[in-house]
């Protein structure tokens, strides 16, 4: 870890002591480490005695009931008013788009200071204190240099939260984005009181029925296309509805079928509600980088795990999938 990095966490923490209202926002449809990001935050801050409010467009899906504070995350932005916050910190949102409050925050008259910790590749230029690694298997990853080096204790509950943040998104370690550091930092929250067990059976096991029959269609669906050594496979509106899965059991998939062999990189494309498709993009191989494909659609992430949105619908014509206009 250089000097300046260093540096910047030691002046996010004193901005953090100085401020004394602090809005707090993940991304929308959060995940496991979104949250266990934005749990960390909320312990800090209520050991530091401040005024905050956290928020996240959407609602935490109930496996994650288990993290402390989770009840606390606001999830109506009618209530918030950005100018009454003067530090906002952005935790896992790869853009402040994906906060669901880039148009309140760019229409404030009285713009927060932004604090952001993220792991995904840059997308934007938005934050006063800028604090990014795309190395770092999670946001939590994050989190943990930034305790160490304001000497914060980690207690029971965010060692908890910095071990889900890691678990989730490395789906317990299978992705290629675990490094050295990754383990080791996991080793040590365990030490420090982290519930393995209890992580696994609230993220990993109990899934529902609804969630193996859609993992089942996806899996079923994988089209290769031997040309350019990706594998692609589709859900549709009608498939995911049917299954009633929630948002984390089919995020699960992409990285799932990363794991097919002999193949460059893997597509999964899923309509969304909204009349947009989602596509996720995945790959384990060291040579592949799949965000560039991401950012040509209009998305971004990670080089081994990325994603896009765009609108239309999927239609299926002589036995070939298309994308076409809704
Ligand atoms: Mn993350």
């Amino acid at each position: 870890m250089n000097r300046i990095t260093k540096l910047l966490h030691k002046q996010a923490y004193k901005r953090i002591k100085d401020s004394n209202h602090i809005l707090l926002a993940t991304h929308e449809k959060p995940d496991g480490d979104a949250l266990s990001s934005i749990s960390v935050m909320i312990e800090l801050l209520e050991n530091l005695n401040k005024a905050y409010t956290a928020f996240c467009i959407d609602e935490p899906p109930v496996q994650f009931d288990f993290l402390p504070h989770i009840e606390k995350i606001k999830t109506n932005k009618d209530k918030i008013d950005i100018s009454q916050y003067d530090l906002f910190i952005s935790l896992d949102c790869g853009s402040l788009s994906r906060t669901g409050l880039h148009e309140e925050i760019n229409n404030s008259s009285q713009k927060p200071f932004i604090i952001e910790f993220d792991h995904h590749l840059k997308i934007e230029d938005i934050a006063d204190i800028e604090i990014r690694d795309s190395a770092a298997a999670s946001t939590t990853e994050i989190l943990y240099d930034f305790l160490q080096f304001n000497k914060i204790s980690i207690n029971k509950n965010i060692a908890n939260c910095i071990l889900t943040g890691i678990l989730t998104d490395t789906a317990f370690f299978l992705y290629p984005s675990t490094r050295d550091k990754t383990i080791s930092i996991a080793s040590e929250m365990l030490e420090k009181g982290a519930r393995f067990p209890q992580i696994i059976e609230n993220t990993w096991r109990n899934k529902s029925l609804g969630a193996m029959q859609v993992w089942g269609k996806a899996l079923s669906n994988i089209y290769l296309n031997k040309k350019y050594g990706l594998a692609f496979s589709v859900l549709t509106k009608k498939d995911i509805e049917q299954s009633r899965a929630t948002e984390e059991e089919l995020e699960g998939i992409a990285g799932f079928m990363s794991n097919l062999e002999g193949v460059k990189a893997i597509l999964l494309l899923r309509e969304e509600l909204d009349g947009k498709i989602k596509g996720s993009l995945r790959t384990s191989r060291p040579d592949i980088d799949v965000s560039l494909l991401a950012r040509a659609l209009g998305g971004g992430g990670h080089k081994k795990a990325s994603g896009f949105k765009i609108k239309g619908k999927l239609t299926k014509e002589d036995n070939v999938w298309k994308v076409v206009d809704n």
